[in-house]
C-alpha cells in the first residue's frame, strides 16, 4: 500500500508538456493525410492543449513552435492559454525550413545565413519573454551530405558562436535546452548528432544549457537510460522529447512501441526523485499523430508515460539496493520486473477519481462530444500544418 500511494503521488506530480505541432496536420515526406477539425491557428491549438489538460489533469503546458506558431501578439496568445487553463511552455526554434538553410544554420559557411539564423533564435527569446516561457528548446537540421562537402571542425567553431551569443541573450530564468539527432536530413555528418556534443556545448555555455533527450534521435539499441543517469548526474539534463520508434525517427506515441524502455528510462528518473517538478526536467512529446486521430492519441500518450512513471515509482528501492549490494542479479533484475510487470491501470484510475477526473480520459473525451464540435466548427481557413 505504501508503495502504491508513493506511485500515486509521483504520478501527481508529472507534467507532460503537449506540443502545438502534434494538434496539427503532419505526414512523411510521402503524403501528408488532412484530419477534420484540426486546428486552423495556434489559438485553435490550444483549444485543444486544452482539453489533454482537462481530461488527464496533467498536461498543464504547451510547447510552441516558431514560425509555424507566429502570432502578432504574443502577449495576447500566453493569455488565451491561461484562459483556457494551460500555459506556453517551451518556445522550439525552426531554422531548418528556410531556402537559405540549405547548407545549414548557424553553421552554414556564409555568415550572413548564419546571422539570419542567430537572429531568429534571439527572436525565439522575445517571444519567451512575451509568452513566460522558460525554455528555449534548439534543434539544428545542419550537417552535411558528403564527405568533403565541408569543414567538420569549422562548424562546430561557428555552432559555438552561435550558441555563445544566444546563451548571452537568455533572462534570468530562462534555459537553452539543446536537442541532438544523429542524422536525417543530414546524412553524412551531422553538426548536434549525439548527447555527448551537446553536453559539451552545454558544459562551455554554462549552468542554463541543458541537454534535452528526442527518444526517437538515437542509433537502433541505444541505451537511453544510461544518457539519462549520466546527464542526470552531471545535471545537465534538461528533459525529453517523448516519442517511439520502430526504426528511426518514426515520432509514434511514446511507450506504443517499447514500452519496457520507457519505463527503464522512468526508472532512471524516479531513482534520481529527478520527476519532482523542482528539479526542472521537461517532460515534453514530440509526436506526429499522422493517421490516428490526435487528441485521443496525445491523451493516450500522457497516460503511458504516468503508466511508466507509476511503475518506475513502484519499484521497491531497498530490495533493489540490497540485492545490488549482496550482488544478487536474479533477485535485482527480479525486483525491477516486477514493477514493470505491475498492472498499475486500476491505481491510476483511482488517482484520477481522487482528483476528480473521469478514471479513462480517452473514453471521456470520445463521450464528450468535443471531436463532432470541432469537426463542425473548424470549417473554411486553412487547417495548421508543417509550414503553416
Ligand atoms: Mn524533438
Amino acid at each position: 500500500m505504501r508503495h502504491e500511494d508513493a506511485a500515486k503521488a509521483a504520478v501527481r506530480g508529472l507534467g507532460v508538456e503537449t506540443a502545438s505541432w502534434a494538434y496539427a496536420n503532419s505526414g512523411t515526406r510521402f503524403k501528408v493525410f488532412p484530419q477534420p477539425g484540426v486546428p486552423r491557428d495556434p489559438y485553435e491549438k490550444i483549444d485543444d492543449a486544452a482539453v489533454v489538460h482537462r481530461l488527464t489533469g496533467a498536461a498543464p503546458t504547451v510547447a510552441l513552435h516558431i514560425p509555424w506558431d507566429e502570432v502578432d501578439d504574443y502577449t495576447a496568445l500566453a493569455a488565451h492559454a491561461r484562459d483556457q487553463g494551460v500555459r506556453i511552455g517551451a518556445i522550439n526554434a525552426n531554422v531548418f525550413q528556410d531556402d537559405d538553410y540549405k547548407l545549414g544554420s548557424v553553421t552554414n559557411p556564409d555568415p550572413g545565413v548564419r546571422r539570419k539564423a542567430t537572429d531568429h533564435l534571439l527572436e525565439c527569446i522575445d517571444i519567451m519573454d512575451a509568452t513566460g516561457s522558460k525554455d528555449l528548446k534548439l534543434w539544428f537540421a545542419d550537417g552535411t551530405n558528403y564527405p568533403g562537402q565541408d569543414s567538420i571542425r569549422a562548424r562546430q567553431d561557428r555552432l559555438a558562436e552561435a550558441l555563445a551569443e544566444t546563451y548571452g541573450r537568455l533572462g534570468a530564468d530562462q534555459r537553452m535546452l539543446l536537442e541532438y539527432k544523429l542524422f536525417e536530413p543530414a546524412f553524412y555528418s551531422t553538426d548536434v548528432p549525439d548527447w555527448g556534443t551537446s553536453y559539451a556545448h552545454c558544459l562551455q555555455l554554462g549552468e542554463r544549457a541543458q541537454v534535452v533527450i528526442d527518444t526517437g534521435h538515437h542509433a537502433p539499441g541505444t541505451n537511453i537510460e544510461f544518457i539519462v543517469a549520466f546527464l542526470l548526474r552531471a545535471g545537465k539534463l534538461g528533459g525529453f522529447d517523448f516519442n517511439s520508434r520502430f526504426y528511426a525517427d518514426d515520432d509514434l506515441m511514446v511507450g506504443a512501441a517499447d514500452p519496457f524502455q520507457l519505463f527503464r528510462i522512468m526508472h532512471e528518473i524516479v531513482s534520481a526523485d529527478a520527476h519532482d517538478p523542482a528539479q526542472g526536467i521537461a517532460f515534453m512529446l514530440d509526436q506526429c499523430h499522422n493517421i490516428e486521430p490526435k487528441i485521443p492519441a496525445i491523451i493516450r500518450s500522457v497516460l503511458n508515460v504516468q503508466e511508466a512513471t507509476a511503475k518506475a515509482a513502484l519499484v521497491d528501492a531497498d530490495a533493489l539496493a540490497k540485492a545490488q549490494q549482496d550482488g544478487d542479479v536474479l533477485g535485482a533484475n527480479g525486483t525491477l520486473m516486477d514493477a514493470f510487470n505491475t498492472d498499475v491501470r486500476p491505481l491510476l484510475a483511482t488517482m484520477r477519481e481522487d482528483q476528480g477526473l473521469d478514471p479513462d480520459p480517452v473514453a471521456a473525451y470520445e463521450r464528450s462530444g468535443h471531436f463532432e464540435t470541432i469537426r463542425d466548427q473548424r470549417v473554411g481557413g486553412e487547417q495548421a500544418g508543417w509550414g503553416a
